[in-house]
C-alpha cells in the first residue's frame, strides 16, 4: 500500500490503533522506497502519513525513524544505500511487530486465575495479552467498555470471545459500578502516547476508568510498546487531542457536541506501564525515554 492510500485508511480509521497505524505508515514508506521514490518523494510521503491522525505519537515516531534511516544513508553510493535502507527498514518493521508480542507476553504474565479484568477501547496489545493468558490456560473474566462513540469495545469483545475468553460488554459509565460489584481485580488499557512524567494518552474515557479504579482500589496497567513514548515531552511538549465530528455522537438539531477522541490519564493513577521490556512504573518512563530516543533528540 502506497503512502497516500495508507494515509487515507488511517484518516478514515479503516486502519486504527496506535501500533497498527505506525506499522502501516512504515510499510507504506518501505513500499515507496521499493518503487524507486527519491529522498524528496519519501519526505513528502512522510509528511502526508504523519498528518493522517494527530494524537498517537507512534505514527510520527515511526515515520521519523524511517526518515532517520533514509538520511543516514544519504551520502552512500545510491544502490548500496538503498539496499542498506531497505534492510534497516525491514528490521525496524519487524521490531515494531515483535514489540507487541513481547509487551503482550509481559501483560499476560500478570494475569492470574480468578482475575476479573476491565478494559476500554480496542488495544491490540491488551487483546494479545489476554489471548496469550487464555492460551496459557489462565481462568479469568473480562469486562469491556463499549467505548462510545465508535464502539471499539465491541471489536475487543468480538476478538476476545473468538479466542474463547469470557467477556462481557458494559456501557462506559458502568465502569466504576462494575469494579465495585463484579470483583474487578485489574484494569488493562492501551496507549496512544506516553509522556515523560508517566502520564498516558489513550482513548477518551481511559482517565475516568483510571480514576474509578483508584476509587475502587483496582490497579491500572497500561500495555504499550515504547514506540508510543513521546520524546519531546521530555521538554514539556504535549500532543494534540483529536476532536472528531459531532455527528459521531448525536444529530439533535441545535445542540452542540464536543467529541474528543482521547484523554490524558495522570501518572498517579497508573500502577505500571507494561512495555516490550517488561514492567515500567510511571516514574521510570523518563529514563527509558532518554535511553530509547536519544537519536531523535
Ligand atoms: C485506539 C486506542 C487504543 C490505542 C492502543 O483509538 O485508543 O487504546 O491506540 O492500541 P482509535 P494498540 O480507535 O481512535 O485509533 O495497543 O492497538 O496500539
Amino acid at each position: 500500500m502506497h503512502a497516500q492510500e495508507a494515509a487515507g485508511k488511517i484518516r478514515s480509521m479503516e486502519v486504527r490503533g496506535a501500533l497498527r497505524i505506525a506499522v502501516a505508515a512504515a510499510r507504506a514508506l518501505e513500499e515507496e522506497i521499493i518503487s524507486g521514490a527519491s529522498a524528496d518523494d519519501v519526505r513528502r510521503a512522510a509528511d502526508v502519513l504523519r498528518d493522517a491522525r494527530p494524537t498517537a505519537v507512534s505514527l510520527p515516531n515511526a515515520v521519523n525513524y524511517v526518515l532517520h534511516i533514509v538520511e543516514s544513508h544519504a551520502s552512500d553510493d545510491p544502490a548500496v544505500g538503498r539496499a542498506l535502507v531497505l534492510g534497516e527498514l525491514a528490521a525496524f518493521i519487524s521490531s515494531l511487530e515483535s514489540s507487541i508480542d513481547q509487551a503482550a507476553e509481559h501483560g499476560a504474565g500478570l494475569v492470574v486465575d480468578g482475575d476479573v479484568i476491565l478494559t476500554i477501547c480496542n488495544s491490540s496489545t491488551v487483546v494479545e495479552a489476554l489471548k496469550t493468558a487464555k492460551r496459557r490456560g489462565r481462568r479469568f473474566k473480562v469486562f469491556a467498555c463499549e467505548t462510545r462513540p465508535r464502539w471499539q469495545g465491541h471489536i475487543t469483545a468480538r476478538e476476545l470471545s473468538g479466542a474463547g475468553v469470557d467477556v462481557t460488554l458494559i456501557v462506559d459509565s458502568a465502569a466504576y459500578h462494575t469494579m465495585k460489584t463484579k470483583g474487578v481485580t485489574r484494569a488493562f488499557v492501551g496507549a496512544d502516547t506516553v509522556y515523560a512524567d508517566g502520564s498516558v494518552v489513550n482513548k477518551v474515557g481511559t482517565s475516568q476508568v483510571a480514576l474509578a479504579a483508584k476509587g475502587a482500589g483496582v490497579p491500572v496497567y497500561v500495555l504499550t510498546e515504547s514506540v508510543k513514548f513521546y520524546p519531546y515531552s521530555l521538554h514539556g511538549a504535549t500532543v494534540e487531542i483529536e476532536e472528531r465530528d459531532g455527528a459521531e455522537v448525536s444529530d439533535i438539531r441545535g445542540v452542540g457536541v464536543f467529541n474528543p477522541a482521547f484523554d490524558v490519564t495522570a501518572a498517579e493513577n497508573v500502577t505500571s506501564l507494561v512495555t516490550e521490556d517488561g514492567l515500567c512504573p510511571p516514574g521510570e518512563v523518563r529514563a527509558r525515554m532518554e535511553e530509547k530516543f536519544g537519536w531523535m533528540l
